[in-house]
C-alpha cells in the first residue's frame, strides 16, 4: 500500500500538469516528510533550518557579546578593585610623607635647642675655667712639701737664701729631715735649676764631694757619682775644690745640664736640700 503510493506520487510529481496532482501533493508532503525519496519535498525544511541555525548562530555571537562584555565589564571591575588598592597606598604614602615632614620639623627645632644648650654650656665652661672656684682652689695648692720647699717627683727642694760652708749647709738641711740635693736625671737637674734666680755668680752647693779621694765623687747618701752635669773642663780642682755647686749667672746661653763647678768647701755660699715627701 505504501509503495504503491510511492509510486503513485512520484508518478504526479513528474507530472505536474496532471489534475490530480496537488491534493496528492499535500498528502505526500505530510505523510512522507522523513522519506529519502523526493528530494525537492526536503528544500523547504532546510531552509527553515538554516535559518534556524542562523538564528542560533546569531543567539551565540550575541550572548558571546554580551558574555564578553560581561566579562569585560568583570575585568574592569577587577581595574576599579586595583585602582582603589593603589589609591589607598597613595594615600597611605602620602599620610606616611605628611608623618614624616612632621617628625624632621620636630628634630630639627629639637636640634636647634640641643645647639643653643650646648653653646650655652660651652660658655659656661669657658667663664668656669676663667674664675676658678674657691672651694676647690686649697685642694690642689695642698703640697706635700713645707713653705718654701717646692716638689718635685716624691722630692722636696729648699733654696736657701743666706750663705754657709758645705759641712754647715749639710747639717741644716739633715736637721730639716733631708739632705744637699743629689741630682740623678737631666729633668732633676733641670728643675732645680728652673728654681734658681739668675745673678752674677749666684753659686748653690748641693750634695756632692771628693773629700777623701781626689777626684771620686760621692753623694752625700754615700753613694758614687756616675756622670753628671759639669760644665765643660769641670771639676779642676783649681785651688783644693773638693765640693760641688751649680751656678747660675746672667749669660743666658749657660744651660742647666753643664752647671756644676768645684770649690773648696769652706767658701760660704747658699745651698739646696732635698728631702722625700714620706720624711715631711
Ligand atoms: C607607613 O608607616 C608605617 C609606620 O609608621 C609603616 O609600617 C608602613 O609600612 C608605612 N607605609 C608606607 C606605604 O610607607
Ligand atoms: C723620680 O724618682 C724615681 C725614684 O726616686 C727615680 O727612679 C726617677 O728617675 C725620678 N725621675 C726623674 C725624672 O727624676
Ligand atoms: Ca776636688
Amino acid at each position: 500500500m505504501s509503495a504503491n503510493r510511492e509510486g503513485m506520487h512520484n508518478n504526479l510529481i513528474d507530472e505536474p500538469d496532471n489534475d490530480y496532482s496537488i491534493p496528492e501533493v499535500q498528502y505526500s508532503v505530510f505523510k512522507n516528510a522523513g522519506g529519502k525519496s523526493g528530494q525537492r519535498f526536503y528544500q523547504e525544511p532546510f531552509k527553515v533550518a538554516t535559518a534556524c541555525l542562523t538564528a542560533f548562530c546569531l543567539i551565540l555571537l550575541m550572548i558571546l557579546v554580551v558574555t564578553s562584555i560581561h566579562s569585560g565589564k568583570g575585568r574592569s571591575s577587577d581595574q576599579d578593585s586595583l585602582s582603589s588598592a593603589s589609591e589607598t597606598h597613595m594615600q597611605t604614602v602620602c599620610a606616611n610623607v605628611t608623618a614624616l615632614t612632621e617628625e624632621l620639623l620636630t628634630v630639627k627645632k629639637e636640634k636647634s635647642e640641643l645647639e643653643r644648650e650646648r653653646s650655652q654650656l660651652k660658655d659656661k665652661i669657658t667663664r668656669l675655667e676663667a674664675t676658678p672656684a674657691p672651694c676647690t682652689t686649697p685642694a690642689p695648692t695642698k703640697s706635700p712639701c713645707p713653705e718654701d720647699w717646692k716638689l718635685f717627683n716624691g722630692s722636696c727642694y729648699y733654696i736657701s737664701v743666706f750663705g754657709r760652708s758645705w759641712s754647715d749647709s749639710q747639717k741644716y738641711c739633715k736637721k730639716n729631715g733631708g739632705n744637699l740635693a743629689i741630682i740623678h736625671t737631666a729633668e732633676e737637674q733641670t728643675f732645680i735649676w728652673d728654681l734658681l734666680p739668675r745673678g752674677h755668680w749666684n753659686a748653690y752647693w748641693f750634695g756632692i764631694n771628693d773629700e777623701k779621694v781626689e777626684d771620686d765623687w760621692y753623694w752625700v747618701d754615700g753613694t758614687k757619682l756616675v756622670g753628671g752635669f759639669w760644665e765643660d773642663g769641670e771639676p779642676n780642682n783649681h785651688i783644693n775644690e773638693d765640693c760641688g755647686y751649680i751656678i747660675k749667672t746672667d749669660v743666658l746661653s749657660r744651660v742647666a745640664v753643664k752647671s756644676w763647678y768645684d770649690a773648696p768647701c769652706h767658701m760660704s755660699l747658699p745651698w739646696i736640700c732635698e728631702k722625700t715627701t714620706e720624711s715631711t
